[in-house]
C-alpha cells in the first residue's frame, strides 16, 4: 500500500493496467516522474477525488536493481507501483500474444493472428508477475480494476492467491477496451478456455457495447457450457456480472486547449492556409483496424468522381506510428504509402496535394488545431471497440459544426447519434457520405452537433469510470448480502 493510504478508511481502488501511464527520465542521478494524459488517465481524475487510489502496471522497460530502488520510491510518491518484467517476457508476452493473436482475432483479422507456444508461455508469465506484484499492495476490502485484454488471466490468478490468504472481500472488475467478437470466431482460439476462465474469476465484466457483452456471454455459453442471462454468467457456482459501459472524453481539456493562445493562432494559420477549401481530417493510430487503406481509396473515388471537388478539397490525415516491430503494421505502412503517393500523384497539382499524410505523432494543441478546422472528420474503422477520436472531433467542432462520418464497425456508431454511419468497406458508400457532408446546409450540421455534443459531453470518461466502479460496489453489496443469508 502506498504510505497515504495505508491506515485510511475510505474505499481503495486499485487500477490494473499493463504500461503504468507515467514517462520516466533520468537526468544525471535524478529520475523525474511525468502522467500521460489518455482517456483512462482522466476516467480516473473523478474516482481519485472519491477514493484513494493506486495505479499497477508494466513502467514500461526492465530496469536495473538500484535504478529500481529510486523508481519504486517516485511511484509510490505518485500513488504508483510497478510490475517489473524482463525484457524477453515483455516482449513475447506484449507483442508477441497480446497484440499478435489476442488484438487480431478480437478485431476480425484471424488471418494475421500466430499462435506460438512460447508467446502464449510468456503471457501466463506476466498475469502471473502482476497476481505476485498485486498480493503485495491489496488489502481486504480493496477493489481491483483489470483493464483490457493483456491481462485477461490476471483475474483468476490474483482471486487464487487472494483465496489462500484468506482475503476473501476483495473484489475484482475487468474491462475490455477492444471489441469482443462473435463467438463463432473467438472459438479459433486455441486456449479459448483458459482466457474465458481467466476473466471469470471476476465480479464484474465490462464491455463498450450490448454486442460485445453478447458475444462474450454466447461465448461462455458454447465454449464452457455455462448459464447465462443478459446480464450474468454463472461460473464455479458464483455469479459474474457483466454489463455496458461506453467509455468517453474528457471534453474540458477539449474546451479549455479551444480557449489557449497556442492554439488560437495555429487555428487561425489553418484557416489562412486552406482558405477556400475544404478540410477532411483523418486521425488515427497506423493500424489496420483502423481502415485506412478503405480510407485512401474512397477518397481517391470521391476525387474520381465528384471532379468538382479536385483542388478543393483536401484530407489531412495524421497516422501515428504503431507496433512498427510487428510484421502486420510494417507490411500496412508500405502499403499506405503507396496509396498515398498514387493518389497524390494522380490528383495533385505543383498548387495542389490532396492529401496531407503526417506519418508521425502531432503535439495535443496541434491535434485540436485540426480537429477544429476540419469541415469533416472521417473514421473507417474496419473493428474499434470505442473510437476516442470521433469524441474529440466532436468537441472541438463548437464553432464550425463539422460533419462526423464514423463507421458502423466502430463501438461509439452505438452511440453517437447526429454522424453519417458509412460501411467503410464499401468505397461508393463512403464517397457518397462524403459528398452529403461537404454539402450539408448549416442548420442540418448545426442539429447533428447539437445532439452530438449533448452526448459527449454528458457520457464523459469522469462517468465512464463512475458507473463501472458504481456498479462494481453495487454488486459486491449484494454479493456479501447473499453471502450473510
Ligand atoms: C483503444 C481502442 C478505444 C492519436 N493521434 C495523436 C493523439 N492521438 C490520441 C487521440 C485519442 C487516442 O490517441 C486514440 O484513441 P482511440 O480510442 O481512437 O483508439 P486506440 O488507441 O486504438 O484505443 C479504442 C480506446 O482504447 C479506449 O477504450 O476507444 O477502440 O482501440 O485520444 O487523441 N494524441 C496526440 N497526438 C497525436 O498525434 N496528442
Amino acid at each position: 500500500a502506498t504510505d497515504e493510504t495505508q491506515g485510511s478508511d475510505q474505499a481503495r481502488l486499485i487500477v490494473v493496467s499493463n504500461r503504468l501511464p507515467v514517462t520516466l527520465a533520468k537526468n544525471e542521478a535524478e529520475w523525474s516522474f511525468k502522467l500521460s494524459s489518455g482517456g483512462l488517465v482522466s476516467a480516473l481524475s473523478g474516482l481519485k477525488r472519491e477514493m484513494s487510489f493506486t495505479w499497477v502496471g508494466w513502467p514500461g522497460k526492465d530496469f536495473g536493481a538500484d535504478d529500481r530502488r529510486s523508481i519504486d520510491g517516485l511511484l509510490r510518491e505518485n500513488s504508483c507501483s510497478a510490475v517489473y518484467l524482463d525484457d524477453e517476457t515483455a516482449e513475447l508476452y506484449y507483442n508477441g500474444f497480446a497484440n499478435s493473436i489476442l488484438w487480431p482475432l478480437f478485431h476480425y483479422h484471424p488471418g494475421e493472428m500466430i499462435f506460438e507456444e512460447a508467446a502464449w508461455d510468456a503471457y501466463q508469465r506476466a498475469n502471473r508477475a502482476f497476481a505476485d506484484a498485486l498480493l503485495d499492495v491489496v488489502k481486504d476490502g480493496d477493489l481491483v480494476w483489470i483493464q483490457d485484454y493483456h491481462l485477461m488471466l490476471l483475474p483468476r490468478m490474483l482471486r487464487r492467491l487472494l483465496d489462500a490468504r484468506g482475503l476473501r472481500s476483495v473484489k475484482i472488475g475487468w474491462f475490455l477496451h477492444t471489441p469482443f467478437p462473435s463467438s463463432e470466431l473467438y472459438r479459433i482460439l486455441p486456449v479459448r478456455r483458459e482466457i474465458l476462465e481467466g476473466v471469470l474469476a471476476a465480479d464484474l465484466l465490462g464491455f463498450h457495447t450490448y454486442d460485445y457483452a453478447r458475444h462474450f456471454l454466447s461465448s461462455c455459453t458454447r465454449i464452457l457450457g455455462l448459464a447465462t442471462t443478459p446480464n450474468a454468467v454463472e461460473s464455479e457456482g458464483r455469479v459474474v456480472h457483466v454489463g455496458t459501459f461506453p467509455i468517453g472524453i474528457d471534453t474540458e481539456q477539449f474546451t479549455e486547449a479551444l480557449r489557449t493562445d497556442v492554439v488560437l493562432q495555429r487555428l487561425g494559420e489553418f484557416e489562412r492556409k486552406f482558405e477556400g477549401t475544404k478540410v477532411i481530417v483523418g486521425v488515427d493510430r497506423l493500424d489496420y483496424i483502423k481502415g485506412v487503406p478503405q480510407k485512401l481509396l474512397a477518397f481517391e473515388h470521391f476525387l474520381a468522381t465528384h471532379p468538382k471537388y479536385v483542388g478543393k478539397v483536401v484530407l489531412v490525415q495524421v497516422a501515428v506510428p504503431s507496433r512498427g516491430d510487428v510484421e502486420e503494421y510494417r507490411q500496412l505502412i508500405s502499403s499506405v504509402n503507396e496509396l498515398v503517393g498514387r493518389i497524390n500523384g494522380r490528383f495533385g497539382t505543383v498548387e495542389y496535394t490532396p492529401i496531407h499524410f503526417l506519418h508521425k505523432s502531432v503535439t495535443f494543441p496541434e491535434l485540436v488545431s485540426l480537429y477544429a478546422v476540419a469541415d469533416v472528420c472521417l473514421i473507417t474503422s474496419t473493428r474499434d471497440g470505442m473510437n476516442l477520436v470521433s469524441y474529440e472531433y466532436v468537441a472541438s467542432q463548437q464553432q464550425r459544426h463539422g460533419v462526423l462520418v464514423l463507421s458502423e464497425f466502430a463501438g461509439a456508431a452505438h452511440s453517437l447519434n447526429g454522424a453519417i454511419m458509412i460501411n467503410s468497406w464499401n468505397i461508393e458508400e463512403v464517397s457518397d457520405a462524403l459528398n452529403q457532408a461537404l454539402s450539408m446546409p448549416a442548420d442540418q450540421r448545426e442539429a447533428n452537433f447539437n445532439t452530438l455534443y449533448r452526448y459527449v459531453t454528458k457520457y464523459t470518461a469522469a462517468y465512464w469510470g463512475m458507473s463501472f466502479i458504481g456498479e462494481l460496489q453495487r454488486v459486491s453489496r449484494e454479493a456479501d448480502e447473499l453471502a450473510q443469508l
